[in-house]
């Protein structure tokens, strides 16, 4: 069986970890396309947060508190940057975190794709599953916000970590999305799956850069395999991160339904053929999708693991 999963997000990356989980309990291959909505170029570095929580989380280098970065990470660089007086301040890389960075940037710049710098960072971490970047091309989210008396628009890791989300924001924009194209295989690998799943990331800025990326929203509404999409909302709040905030920008509520409404069924031009949501949601009604209550807390793999077979077995 091929697994296709989308995914962005630290929620993501530990989804990841229960599909891998599963997939090694029944034989199954597992490509996982991830947004590149989140990536940005600091300190003549390209960062890549999304890629990097996969790599990290599923090579067992994530740190579990902070969800993003390394374990027993130390910040010596971060410190001499601000002794500096280096902006932007606000975000802060660690020491182990900065050799991958480099190393990627190193990569990007002697003019190697960025799906093929991934598999190369992907031979240290072994992370089981094949990891591919949605585009190779510049594709980034940012937030057009109300800020120093005008509207303006400022990159997403500026929105969410230095404001927190918590300005008046009007819309996304996914810059450069127009002219990017599906990274080499990941057309291909959504042809071929078996079924395809949409993780519990973030739909507003997780899943829709990716669908933004010119064919792939077509590839999976209109490919041979069944799409089912798991519910990052539990009884009207995210699981981990400002989805509401994200929601709210584009008007959807901030409930399983609002979400599953959002990505739409198939039968109406839409993602869905199914949609997992939590036994607090039981009720949910999305039309034309085959919605199923499970338990969807991702506390361990043997439980995320459980969410994905019920996923799978949906279809
Ligand atoms: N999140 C923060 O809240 N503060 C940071 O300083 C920060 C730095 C950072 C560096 C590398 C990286 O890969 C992720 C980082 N994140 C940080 C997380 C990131 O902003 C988001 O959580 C993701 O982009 C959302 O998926």
């Amino acid at each position: 069986m091929r697994i296709v999963v989308l995914t962005g997000g630290i929620g993501g990356a530990r989804f990841l970890l229960g599909v891998r989980a599963y997939a090694r309990e029944v034989g199954a291959e597992v490509t996982a396309v991830v947004n590149v909505g989140d990536d940005l170029r600091l300190h003549g570095l390209r960062i890549c947060p999304d890629l990097d929580s996969v790599l990290y989380t599923l090579g067992g280098g994530a740190d579990p508190q902070r969800g993003w970065g390394r374990v027993d990470e130390s910040w010596t660089v971060k410190d001499e940057l601000a002794a500096y007086g280096a902006e932007p301040s606000w975000f802060g890389l660690g020491d182990r975190d900065i050799a991958t960075h480099l190393v990627r940037t190193t990569m990007l710049d002697a003019g190697y794709p960025l799906h093929q710098v991934t598999q190369a960072l992907a031979t240290r971490w072994q992370p089981g599953v094949r990891l591919l970047p949605a585009t190779d091309d510049r594709l980034e989210t940012h937030a057009v916000a109300d800020l120093d008396g005008g509207q303006r628009a400022i990159h997403f890791q500026e929105w969410w970590v230095r404001y927190r989300a918590q300005v008046p924001t009007h819309r996304f924009v996914f810059v450069g999305a127009e002219s990017a194209k599906p990274a080499p295989g990941v057309t291909e690998a959504i042809a071929g799956a078996d079924v395809l799943l949409v993780a519990p990331s973030n739909p507003v800025v997780s899943i829709a850069p990716i669908l933004a990326v010119p064919g792939l929203r077509e590839a999976v509404a209109d490919g041979p395999a069944p799409v089912v999409g798991v519910s990052p909302i539990i009884g009207g709040a995210p699981v981990r991160g400002m989805a509401d905030r994200c929601l709210a920008v584009v008007g959807v509520e901030c409930s399983a339904a609002g979400v599953g409404g959002l990505y739409g069924s198939r039968a109406s031009g839409g993602l869905l053929d199914g949609w997992l949501v939590a036994e607090e949601d039981a009720t949910t009604v999305v039309p034309d999708v085959t919605v199923r209550a499970v338990p969807l807390r991702m506390t361990d793999e043997a439980a995320t693991a459980a969410m994905v077979r019920a996923a799978v077995e949906l279809t």
